[in-house]
């Protein structure tokens, strides 16, 4: 025993066989509509500051009392420390706040009698940023991606009564990962989306995606279903009378086209349709909105009327409870957003709460969805894009029939490399294979050098994002107005970001930079210069909250970025608000 544990800990490849990516978007089974148990609640909780928990086989150790273990031990799976679940271990203790490294998640699962008949899946919301599934000691798969839902089978594997159930979460930040080591927003660590357990028969829906057909007529809808054990499936939509027979190849797949005329949706108008798709005894249901978005030269159509995206940007960060979101926190981004009369959000720079979408559905605004492929990430690395275009595929997949997202975003300001132009260029392309009915984008370059814009990357994407910072990063503001005149995008831009910090603090600086004056003289010019530029078709200012991040430490920020609109407290407004909304105001009656 001494010799294989003297080996074991000599082995630096001792934790190979649990780093697979078993746990990617192809596991992934379609939960809207579906009946779910919460695994939400008090879980024990270990951090792994050395990662011995693995070479230790923590995942193995029996539940029994501690006067019967034959053994020393050093983690206790069944007692011990607990936290709840969902959340950001930074938030919960001091100690762990710039905690980077292994967590073990433990609970119970109590199954009652095993039904043959059923299938069983588990589905973690979000865990950052790895995260390998254990079930009474079996190691059932690993997911990469901070961000994005992921699901295991769990059928074949419980037994009945009571099973154990172990997350180790990593949240180590990496040269080889989506985001790398480099990013300008906090590494939150652990589980802070729900888990969630869920029971189906041996039919299973695995995935249902229904769209208006986008070929200008607003006459068809478009159903595709992915469903095993079943050769034919049916599909409701009660409200436009649709009962429909569908059948599946041998493969479960099943496309069907139907005439229909559909309310549309829109800001103003966010109709939505409850969906149901039937498959044996299986079940699921969705409410769908039906819109078109295209490009037409450099403008944006919405159900064929031009659009100008009067947006802001937001993160999903909170100063007590980190990325866990409730409620009551998107009601309040929405509500903001509102009162600056927005038509339009950027979700940067990650994928958010899935919530946030389906609010934006029933509430009537435009998002724009992104993945973490931000700044110089390892792109000439074949495994980091696998990692990449799998977020972008479980992205995709979550999201596709939610009406308010109308850009995928595949990556934000990365350098002008080949590497770079050909895995950004296969993310854009692997998006249209998803979802043809959107359009692409990524925040791209300025030549700063011929104040133009300039990016390779402009002609695979449909809507090119600029993110500049004049009157910040780039003292110039002249340069804009340039970049105005010399550039000739034949596309529509958005400027996906803008903005410049103010501290409004006691403490803060009453002018010059980091001042609240500061930041608002720099949203007026700012609103002046890109006014008119007639292919500028939106814009997301940077950005609607302060938020927290590692690496902004000067006097004023004190490990706040302070580019919001409103403070940190999410309360108090900055008097560049105003400015962004009385714009806004301006081009919402000029568009009416
Ligand atoms: C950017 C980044 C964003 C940063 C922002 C800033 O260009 O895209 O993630 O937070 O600038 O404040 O510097």
């Amino acid at each position: 025993l001494a010799e294989n544990a003297l080996q074991a800990l000599h082995d630096e490849d001792y934790d190979r066989p649990f780093n697979t990516q078993a746990l990617n978007h192809s596991t992934l089974v379609f939960t809207r509509g579906r009946p779910r148990i919460s695994l939400n609640g008090d879980w024990n909780f270990c951090v792994d500051l050395l990662d011995t928990g693995l070479r230790q086989k923590w995942f193995a150790m029996l539940p029994m009392a501690a006067e019967e273990r034959p053994e020393p031990w050093d983690y206790d799976p069944y007692e011990g420390e607990t936290v709840p679940v969902p959340s950001n271990w930074q938030m919960l203790k001091e100690k762990w706040y710039f905690f980077e490294g292994s967590a073990w998640y433990t609970r119970p699962l109590d199954m009652g009698a095993i039904n043959p008949d059923t299938r069983k899946f588990l589905r973690v919301g979000a865990a950052q940023y790895d995260c390998k599934v254990f079930l009474n000691g079996a190691f059932l798969g690993n997911h990469y991606g901070g961000s994005t839902p992921f699901m295991v089978e769990l059928t074949g594997h419980l037994k009945p009564g009571r099973n154990w159930l172990m997350l180790m979460v990593n949240n180590t930040r990496t040269l080889d990962r989506v985001p790398m080591r480099n990013t300008d927003w906090f590494n939150y660590g652990g589980v802070y989306r729900e888990v969630e357990l869920f029971e189906t028969p041996k039919t299973l829906i695995r995935d249902l995606f229904v769209h208006l057909v986008p070929d200008g007529r607003f006459g068809t809808i478009r159903a595709e279903v992915e469903v095993e054990g079943a050769d034919t499936a049916r599909l409701e939509i009660p409200a436009l009378g649709i009962d429909t027979p569908l059948a599946l190849d041998a493969s479960g797949r099943g496309v069907i086209e139907i005439a229909a005329k559909p309310a549309l949706w829109s800001p103003e108008s966010p109709v939505l349709y409850d969906v149901r798709l039937t498959a044996g005894a299986d079940h699921v249901r969705d409410r769908v909105g039906f819109r078109e978005i295209r490009t037409v030269g450099d403008e944006i159509h919405l159900n064929g009327t031009p659009l100008f995206l009067r947006g802001i940007s937001v993160h999903e960060d909170d100063r007590t409870l980190g990325k866990v979101m409730r409620e009551e926190d998107l009601a309040r981004r929405f509500a903001h957003a509102r009162e600056l009369n927005c038509n339009y959000l950027r979700l940067a720079h990650y994928p958010h709460h899935e919530r946030a979408a389906e609010m934006a559905d029933e509430l009537g605004f435009l998002l724009w969805e992104e993945i973490p492929v931000y700044w110089a990430i390892d792109f000439a690395n074949p495994a980091t894009y696998r990692d990449a275009e799998n977020q972008l595929i479980e992205l995709i997949k979550r999201d596709r029939n939610r009406a308010s997202v109308i850009i995928w975003s595949v990556g934000n300001e990365n350098p002008d490399t080949d590497a770079r132009l050909a895995f950004m260029r296969g993310l854009a392309e692997t998006a249209k294979a998803y979802d043809p009915t959107r359009l692409t984008s990524a925040a791209c370059l300025v030549n700063h050098a011929r104040t133009c814009i300039e990016d390779r990357l402009a002609d695979h994407i449909d809507v090119i994002g600029i993110n500049e910072y004049y009157g910040w990063y780039e003292e110039n503001f002249e340069d804009l107005a340039a970049i105005g005149r010399n550039s000739n995008p034949g596309k529509p831009v958005v400027i996906s970001e803008t903005g410049a910090d103010a501290d409004i603090s006691a403490t803060g600086p009453r002018r010059a930079l980091f001042s609240e004056a500061y930041q608002t003289e720099v949203y007026e010019k700012q609103i002046a210069t890109l006014r008119p530029l007639d292919y500028v078709k939106g814009m997301s200012p940077w950005i609607l909250y302060d938020f927290r991040v590692e690496r902004r430490q000067n006097v004023f920020q004190k490990g706040f970025n302070k580019k919001g609109l409103i403070a940190g407290d999410k309360a108090t407004r900055k008097e560049a608000f105003s400015v962004l909304a009385a714009y806004y105001a301006e081009r919402r009656d000029e568009d009416q």
